[in-house]
Parts: C-alpha cells; sequence; structure tokens
C-alpha cells in the first residue's frame, strides 16, 4: 500500500451565473450537475470560501444525504474538497445517508461549524429528477441570506478550487479513518457515525419512551402505519417505532431508502401520499403519518385518513404542550409561523399569552429566535413542525408528539382536532399550487398584483362573490424585520388582508428547479361552524384570487397543479 501523503490540487474553473441557493439550498436537475464542467465542485468550493479560513482550519463539518441518486458521488467529491480546504474532521453518515433533522442533531452534537446536505427534499429523484445541496451552520439551522448571498458572490467570480483527488473514502464502515495530506503537519479524519443512533437518543430525551410504549404496544394499544416514502427517514422509523416502541413490523412501510425513491415523488400530503391516505381508510389504523425524503417534513392523519392540516397540527401541539416532557422541563417562550401558514397558532398563544412571531417562509428565519431563547415550538402550512430541541423541521419528532398528546388524553385525533376547533373557532386553509409556470409570466403577475395593492383605492374595497361580500382592510408585500439581529428581509410574498380575517397571499416558490410555481394561499376563520369542507368554504376566496390575479388567463392554465 502506498503510505505517501495525498496530494493537494488547484484546479482552474469559470463561474456559472445561476448558483444563488433558493429558500433552502441550491436545486437543480441532476443532469444539470452531471453535463456542466465543475457545476458541483463551484457550489462546494464557494460554500468552503465562505468560512473564514481561521474558522475553517482544523474545524468539524458534517455530511449526510437523503440517499437520492448521485448523492454518493457529491459525498466523494465533497470529501475530496473539504480535505483540500482545510477542514479538520468530516462527520459522515453511514453510507453516507442522515435526514436533515439528524444532521441539525450531528452539527450540534459534535460540534461542529456546519453540514452539507445532499437534498432536493420532496422533489423526484433519478437520473432525471432533481439533485439539491443544503447549507447549514453552527447551530444547526439551514445558512441565513448573510451567508448564502457570500456564497452565491462567490460562485459568480470563482476561479479555482482545491482537491485532494487520491482520497478514497469508505463510507460502508462505521467508525474512524485517518488520511495524511502533504503539507499538512494533523492528519484529516473522517468518522463515519450512526446518525440514526445519535438522533433517537436525542428523542429518548425529549419524549416520554416508556408512556410511548405502553400508547403503542401495551395492553390497549392503539394502531399505527408510518409511510417513509422510500426517503431517508426508514431506518429512523424502524429504529425507534419498531425496535424500540414494540410497533409492528407492518406498522412501518416503504422504509428502505431507494436512490429513485421508488419511482414516486417524497412529498407527505394526500396527493402523493395517496397509498397512505387510502390504506387507512378503510383500515384499522388509529394514527398515520408519512414524511418526505430528507426527512423533515410531516403529514399527521387520524383513524380513516382524517387529514389533520399543518397548520392546524402546530396549533394542537402548542395547545397541548406539557404532553411532551421536554417542554415541561423547559418551559414555552414562544410560539412562531411562517407567513403564510394559518394563524390557528395565534389563537392559541393568545389564550396562553405566549409570544407569536412570523417570519418570512423558510426554516432559517426560526434559528435566531430559538438561539436568543425565544421561541420554543413553531411551524409552516407545508407540512413543517418542529421544537428548539434542534434548528431544523423534525417529521418523526413530530409524530411523537401527536402520539405523546394521545398517550396523554387518549382520545383520538379526530377528537383533539374536533375539541381544538371547538375551543378556538377553526382557520379553514388550503393552498394552490401552479407548477411549471413560465417564469416571465409569473414575475408580470406578481409585479402588476402589486401595483394593483399598493393603490391606495385598494383598501376598503369589496369582491362579492355568491352571497359573501370580503372587504380589503390591508394590503402589502410582506417584510420581516429579525427582532434579534433587526435584519430585514423584503418581498417576502403579497398578502391581502379581509375584514372578516380572511387572507390571500401570493407567492413565488423558491425550491422548484426549473420554471416557477405560483403559490397561493387561502384562509378563512369562523368561530362557530367549523365543521364545513375546507374547499367549500374557500371557494369564494379562490375564485376571487384566480380572478383578480388574472393567473388562468396569463398563463392558459384552467386549475392549480396541486391543492394542498
Ligand atoms: C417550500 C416551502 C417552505 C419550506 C421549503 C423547504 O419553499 O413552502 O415552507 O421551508 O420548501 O422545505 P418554497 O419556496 O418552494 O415555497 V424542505 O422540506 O425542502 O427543506
Ligand atoms: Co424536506
Amino acid at each position: 500500500m502506498d503510505n505517501s501523503p495525498l496530494r493537494v490540487l488547484t484546479v482552474p474553473t469559470f463561474p456559472y451565473a445561476d448558483q444563488r441557493p433558493g429558500t433552502n439550498g441550491l436545486r437543480r436537475k441532476v443532469h444539470v450537475f452531471q453535463s456542466r464542467r465543475n457545476y458541483l465542485h463551484n457550489f462546494i468550493q464557494s460554500i468552503f470560501s465562505s468560512i473564514d479560513l481561521r474558522d475553517r482550519q482544523g474545524s468539524t463539518v458534517v455530511v449526510g444525504g437523503d440517499g437520492r441518486f448521485f448523492n454518493q458521488t457529491a459525498i466523494e467529491v465533497i470529501v475530496q474538497m473539504a480535505a483540500a480546504n482545510g477542514v479538520g474532521r468530516l462527520i459522515v453518515g453511514h453510507h453516507g445517508l442522515m435526514s436533515t433533522p439528524a444532521c441539525s442533531c450531528v452539527i450540534r452534537k459534535f460540534k461542529a461549524i456546519g453540514g452539507i446536505i445532499l437534498t432536493a427534499s420532496h422533489n423526484p429523484a433519478g437520473p432525471d429528477g432533481d439533485l439539491g445541496i443544503k447549507f447549514n451552520t453552527a447551530n444547526g439551522g439551514p445558512a441565513n441570506d448573510t451567508v448564502t448571498n457570500k456564497i452565491y458572490q462567490i460562485s459568480r467570480t470563482i476561479e479555482e478550487f482545491a482537491i485532494c483527488p487520491g482520497l478514497r473514502l469508505d463510507l460502508t464502515t462505521l467508525g474512524k479513518q485517518t488520511f495524511d495530506l502533504e503539507n499538512k503537519f494533523k492528519p484529516f479524519i473522517v468518522e463515519i457515525v450512526d446518525a440514526v443512533e445519535s438522533y433517537a437518543n436525542l428523542m429518548r430525551n425529549i419524549f416520554d419512551f416508556a408512556a410511548l410504549k405502553e400508547l403503542l404496544s401495551g395492553e390497549n394499544h392503539i394502531t399505527i402505519r408510518l409511510d417513509a416514502m422510500h426517503g431517508v427517514v426508514g431506518p429512523y422509523v424502524k429504529r425507534i417505532l419498531c425496535e424500540e416502541l414494540g410497533c409492528p413490523a407492518n406498522s412501518a412501510v416503504n422504509c428502505v431508502p431507494m436512490e429513485d425513491f421508488g419511482g414516486q415523488c417524497p412529498d407527505p400530503n394526500l396527493i402523493h401520499a395517496a397509498d397512505l391516505v387510502d390504506s387507512m381508510r378503510d383500515g384499522e389504523p388509529d394514527f398515520g403519518a408519512a414524511f418526505d425524503g430528507d426527512g423533515d417534513r410531516n403529514m399527521i392523519l387520524g383513524k380513516h385518513g382524517l387529514f389533520v392540516s399543518p397548520s392546524d397540527s402546530v396549533a394542537v401541539i402548542a395547545d397541548n404542550i406539557f404532553c411532551i416532557p421536554y417542554f415541561q422541563h423547559r418551559g414555552v417562550r414562544g410560539f412562531a409561523r411562517s407567513m403564510p401558514t394559518s394563524a390557528a397558532l395565534d389563537r392559541v398563544a393568545k389564550a396562553t399569552k405566549i409570544e407569536l412571531y412570523e417570519t418570512p417562509t423558510g426554516w432559517k428565519f426560526f434559528g435566531n429566535l430559538m438561539d436568543a431563547g425565544r421561541l420554543s415550538l413553531c411551524g409552516e402550512e407545508s407540512f413543517g413542525t418542529s421544537g428548539d430541541h434542534i434548528r431544523e423541521k423534525d417529521g418523526l419528532w413530530a409524530a411523537l408528539a401527536w402520539l405523546s398528546i394521545l398517550a396523554t388524553r387518549r382520545q383520538s385525533v379526530e377528537d383533539i382536532l374536533k375539541y381544538h376547533w371547538l375551543k378556538y373557532g377553526r382557520n379553514y386553509y388550503t393552498r394552490y399550487d401552479y407548477e411549471n409556470i413560465d417564469i416571465d409570466a409569473a414575475c408580470e403577475m406578481m409585479e402588476d398584483l402589486e401595483i394593483m395593492i399598493a393603490d391606495k383605492s385598494f383598501v376598503k374595497r369589496r369582491f362579492a362573490v355568491e352571497d359573501k361580500i370580503y372587504q380589503v382592510e390591508k394590503a402589502d408585500n410582506f417584510e420581516y424585520t429579525d427582532p434579534v439581529d433587526s435584519s430585514i428581509t423584503r418581498n417576502q410574498g403579497l398578502r391581502i388582508n379581509f375584514s372578516d380575517g380572511s387572507r390571500i397571499i401570493y407567492r413565488l416558490s423558491g425550491t422548484s428547479s426549473g420554471g416557477a410555481t405560483v403559490r397561493i394561499y387561502l384562509e378563512s376563520y369562523e368561530k362557530e361552524h367549523v365543521f364545513q369542507e375546507t374547499q367549500v368554504v374557500l371557494s369564494p376566496l379562490a375564485t376571487i384570487a384566480i380572478k383578480i390575479s388574472q393567473l388562468h388567463h396569463r398563463t392558459g392554465r384552467t386549475g392549480p397543479s396541486v391543492i394542498t
């Protein structure tokens, strides 16, 4: 065996203009990474270069991914580049796998300066699918805009990258591997870790596993069905729910991570997780949950597939927060939701006199509040829920939070949800997505809408649909001032608030890998009539939203691609 130190090379490259990270990382079609020379290398070098050399030298960085096609190839490159860029130690998931919440947990556990997660989340995978690169910082959360802007600026002028092409890593063996590099005194260390165990440990300290075990496998146990959608979270579900809490093996489905997620979109909603919904509709299970490709999203279902909307889910967890031992011990400092998420959480915050923060879309905005000790529980309408145990949304944590509520209250999901609506009233909520829209048409629509709602005469305007009349109370382009560091984030969605508490919000997605996705968020509050059909209640608002934006006319579409 050749024991001579590995060579570090500096390779010339030329920049790409389109490496601006979106809502959460850079997402592109796999073939973009395959066909554009050094496309991956450029972005990875830009990440490393964005970190001050003094912080980078000898530091620890975490690397993992959701197991999708091209992940392994990308991880090999990242490891070779980390070594060449002065990183001292890498913590890598076994077989290169690590869910996004586990990565957040591992960054914090090993005091790393950050982590690189190879995932395009719920986007489809495989040779024709997407690849994504998320970058998280030392607190375990997604990099903030200052950091991602810096990465983007570097990527626009990059001229070279550093790499150790001879470095060969064995991803299959747990434990330490060391590599000697030329001109380096200290060896470069890679530790292959069992991220499932680190994450399971964290969960044991948050929830009452004895109570959960009783609920799931005791004498009067309930039946559950969890769908990992062939994403990275399967082994976590198996280890925690089946091995530790005693659920029978058949209560966890699609738990083997696959490169193409079995050809499906690993997106936990009523459309893409239809198999779970169908199997629950006529089946036994009292509780169901599905997770996305990288394990940070969740969908919660009750018996017969009763859907708990994510906005309601976080509100119910907030109202029952002391069913979770972690919060009994630590207390509750604040609640937060992204702006388009329904105001159901606000009602709980008001009743419990706990501070409520409204942030832009994307998890990165919650991290600052948590680090400052001002936030304990938060959620997004896009199936994201979590606490301040890490700095990411956490799919499995959300399922365990709900199971903790069931264990304490010994009621069905349906009864808990109905009780909540009767207590607080109901925020009916839906989101329309128009995918793959021409980018120019989408931007033009947003510009025209902004001009329209900025006009003074727009406030007080009335819209009548059937027998309903909505009067505009306020309309703006959402802007966020971070209460911790006073940084301002502009242009976060157009919102129209009506006098009865209803809202229409328009936003362009920041996670699609091609074309534009227009999102329309619709919400109406009812104090008393809490058992109506969501789509029926919101249909007049949808009519107004489509009419004033002329969305169908502008795009030639006749309806949304997905309704959630
Ligand atoms: C979407 C969601 C947002 C979420 C983001 C990342 O962003 O709306 O709430 O935080 O995806 O989720 P956008 O810009 O497309 O609306 V994940 O599971 O990809 O980390
Ligand atoms: Co995700």
